[in-house]
């Protein structure tokens, strides 16, 4: 297995010095995170992991001859496929698009974003760019896993050009609430969903960022989902929750880490006697910095007696420098804690002490190690790997952690101190229960927290993902398989040809046309009445149609010789040439009873209405707001099934309607009024819906069947929508293309 990692940066960053190349490690908790993977894979005695890293090296080169130097090396050195993009390109994509469009929306920033079309429009080219880059170099059993909110169109680009590829797509930032996702202009927002959704699986930290994103795709791309599986048109795509972890041997074990013990003494030498807060993200309005800091400033006004035992260790990586918000950010926390140490400091104290820069592994481990509390409060933050780390480092699992509710990382670690990062109060609150916090206690909660850790660490986390993407890719060759081929079209026809006496049962909605806001408005076009014509004018075919619709719409839209109607999913049937017929008296009474609760869902749902026919009445929801009548159409199902639970009706949901209808009659029990005549040597069955399964059920084996759509049936074979349906009628029969069916002379063509 080969896999193809892509994401917007390598894990390294290559500078240029005097005409050679050197490359540094980056920071950010994705490339930590997968490093670990990729580093524990290729200590792993049982799989051989080869794998490219695909991404752009941090460096712009014009010199074609350079751009092929650089990818000899990084392929040779650093298993990487380096992806060039010039200065203005990558001004407009990443500082652009990426970090002031999506990063702020989707931290709940909605007044930082920023809605610029040409953004947007280098976005699509960038993903573009990636997509092209990765057919240069795809195999046909690569994987390939595409990460972050940089590339959200990239899987969609990636299955149109290579489908049998697995494409997994995971978001290391939140997903947000559909309120905040709605703000985007709503072409940007149906193309960010088509471009995740066309991959196999989505992969997000959090079960709620799940909800949020398949909450997107039902109301902004009307999918609906079971159990996180969405079926598209013609493909099934996964979403689900793999929150990351932490390489935890890495921040656990470091006894014989000669640097980290370096920094500890360093540490002892000079803090050993204050208790040490720690604060460490990168630079990042989102990590809710400044409120960390006030709350910082007002405990030590309130509680007097921690001064000069107490030192906040600041430290703020620098990164995304190009952005105005964060040049601002890093302005205010300058002046902070310019302030807060003016204010409280003296010559023998600094209440805290700040470092702007990126700090080697050592040195971080040794700040986790000595630091009494972490005190990490986010105002959004999709996991938050940091807090992992810290509890991980805890060798004698002492320290505490006060975490932020909106960080991912939060729903894990649930013995840590949680608070709400807008509350200053409990931020204060909290580092006064954490400093008087008994040993014990924390020894009790961390060894909690490290197990957990322990166990669901990020080799799992990648296991989990790789697993599951292979088994969708699995789940979708089995419907694929069931995909009506080539060969078997031929084999069909061969039987359609030599045979007698054929027998066709075509279903109408979603078979023979697309579904229609209301169902009066699919009226058959000329295309399908034509194609059905010239199967009527042949006396050795029987074509019937079967429909849940009333007989008067059906009666009226194919007035045509030779055809056979049944109605009301079988309770009503017209043999050709002749009237419409009741198989058994009915009792329709209980119709009365039921239209009252009907009303009041369409009062209730807007959009909603009431299809009264003969002997069945339903309720259509498809142009009502999906998510509201999804969960209605649930509370009327189970409220129907209490209400007629005396009376011989039965209820059934079916593609955004739920139908009741008198029992005893279905497609199935209709179909076998022409198979029990024995007579036919050729029957083919098409339907999209779980009411044609009566049908295909009671087929005889030589029959053939079709499903229309992806799923599971127990017809023979799939087709993807009813333009393959409609194409293979065509195909089977030659069709005379007849202007005006109306037209009594056709009707008199047809041999009687
Ligand atoms: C994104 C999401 C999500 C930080 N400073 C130094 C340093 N680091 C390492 C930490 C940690 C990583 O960088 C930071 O990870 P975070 O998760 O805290 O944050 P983001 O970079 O914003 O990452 C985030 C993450 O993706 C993973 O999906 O958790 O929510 O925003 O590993 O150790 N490492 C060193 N020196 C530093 O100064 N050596």
């Amino acid at each position: 297995m080969r896999m193809l990692i892509v994401s917007n940066r390598l894990p390294f960053t290559v500078i240029e010095k005097e005409g050679m190349f050197e490359f540094k490690e980056s920071v950010g908790g994705m490339v930590s995170g997968l490093s670990a993977y990729i580093d524990s894979m290729k200590t792993s005695s049982f799989i051989e992991l080869k794998y490219i890293w695909i991404g752009w090296p941090g460096i712009t080169i014009e010199d074609i001859k350079q751009k092929e130097q650089l990818k000899l090396k990084a392929l040779s050195d650093f298993h990487a496929y380096p992806i060039f993009l010039s200065e203005e390109i990558m001004d407009k994509f990443y500082h652009g698009f990426c970090n002031k469009t999506i990063w702020p929306l989707f931290h709940y920033f909605p007044f930082y974003t920023v809605y610029d079309e040409d953004s947007w429009k280098c976005y699509k080219h960038v993903n573009e760019m990636f997509c092209e880059a990765i057919m240069e170099i795809i195999k046909p059993d690569d994987i390939v896993w595409v990460h972050d909110y940089h590339l959200m169109l990239l899987p969609g680009l990636l299955k149109k050009r290579s489908p049998e590829n697995p494409v997994g797509f995971f978001l290391h930032i939140p997903f947000p609430s559909f309120e905040i996702f709605r703000m985007l202009p709503k072409k940007w927002q149906k193309e960010l969903l088509e471009g995740i959704v066309g991959a196999d699986l989505a992969g997000f930290h959090t079960h709620e960022y799940t909800q949020y994103f398949l909450r997107c795709v039902l109301r902004i791309l009307g999918h609906e989902h079971n159990m996180g599986k969405i079926i598209t048109k013609n493909k099934i795509v996964r979403a689900d929750t793999y929150p990351m972890g932490i390489d935890f041997p890495k921040f656990n074990n470091h006894t014989n880490n000669m640097q980290v013990q370096k920094e500890e003494d360093k540490f002892d030498r000079t803090l050993a006697n204050y208790r040490i807060i720690l604060s460490i993200d990168r630079l990042d309005y989102t990590k809710g910095i400044i409120n960390r800091l006030r709350s910082y400033e007002i405990f030590l006004e309130r509680y007097k007696q921690w001064h000069k035992k107490l030192i906040l260790l600041l430290i703020v990586v620098p990164s995304r420098i190009g952005v105005e918000h964060y040049q601002q950010n890093k302005k205010e926390i300058d002046e902070l804690v310019g302030r807060i140490n003016g204010k409280f400091g003296s010559i023998d104290w600094t209440p805290i002490s700040y470092q702007y820069k990126f700090l080697p592994f050592g040195s971080l481990i040794a700040l986790y190690k000595r630091s009494d509390i972490a005190l990490i409060t986010p105002l959004r933050d999709g996991m938050n790997l940091v807090s992992k780390e810290y509890i991980a480092a805890r060798t004698d699992k002492t320290g505490v952690l006060i975490l932020s509710e909106m960080a991912g990382a939060s729903k894990e670690l649930g013995e840590a101190i949680i608070i709400n990062p807008n509350n200053t109060e409990e931020i204060i609150e909290a580092l006064k229960e954490a400093l008087e916090m008994p040993r014990e206690e924390q020894i009790r909660k961390n060894h909690i927290m490290q197990e957990r850790l322990k166990c669901y660490d990020v080799v799992k986390w990648a296991h989990d993902f790789l697993n599951d993407l292979i088994s969708v890719g699995e789940e979708q060759k089995r419907f694929d398989a069931k995909l009506l081929n080539r060969k078997v079209k031929e084999e069909m026809k061969v039987d359609f040809n030599k045979a007698r006496r054929r027998l066709i049962l075509l279903d109408y909605d979603g078979t023979l046309v697309p579904f229609a806001p209301s169902p009066e408005m699919a009226v058959p076009n000329q295309d399908i009445l034509n194609i059905l014509i010239s199967y009527l004018k042949d006396m050795r075919n029987e074509i019937v149609l079967l429909s849940g619709r009333d007989k008067d719409t059906l009666g009226r839209w194919f007035e045509l010789p030779n055809i056979n109607i049944v109605a009301e999913h079988g309770i009503l049937i017209k043999e050709k040439n002749c009237d419409w017929s009741i198989a058994k008296q009915l009792n329709d009474q209980w119709k009365t009873r039921i239209l009252p609760l009907l009303r009041l869902y369409v009062d209730r749902v807007p959009g909603s209405f009431i299809e009264e026919k003969g002997f069945s009445i339903a309720w259509h929801y498809r142009k009502a707001d999906p998510e509201q009548s999804s969960q209605q159409a649930k509370d009327l199902m189970d409220t129907l099934v209490n209400l007629t639970a005396n009376i011989d009706v039965q209820i059934m949901q079916g593609n955004k309607v739920v139908e009741i209808r008198n029992t005893g009659f279905n497609k199935g029990t209709a179909g076998m009024h022409w198979i029990s005549k024995n007579e036919y040597d050729f029957i083919l069955a098409i339907g999209d819906d779980f009411t044609d399964e009566d049908l295909f059920r009671i087929l005889p084996d030589t029959a053939y069947s079709i499903r229309v759509g992806i799923t599971q049936s127990y017809a023979r074979f799939n087709l993807h929508n009813y333009v393959e349906v409609i194409e293979l009628l065509r195909q089977m029969v030659e069709v005379n293309v007849i202007s005006d069916i109306i037209n009594k002379e056709i009707y008199n063509e047809i041999p009687s």
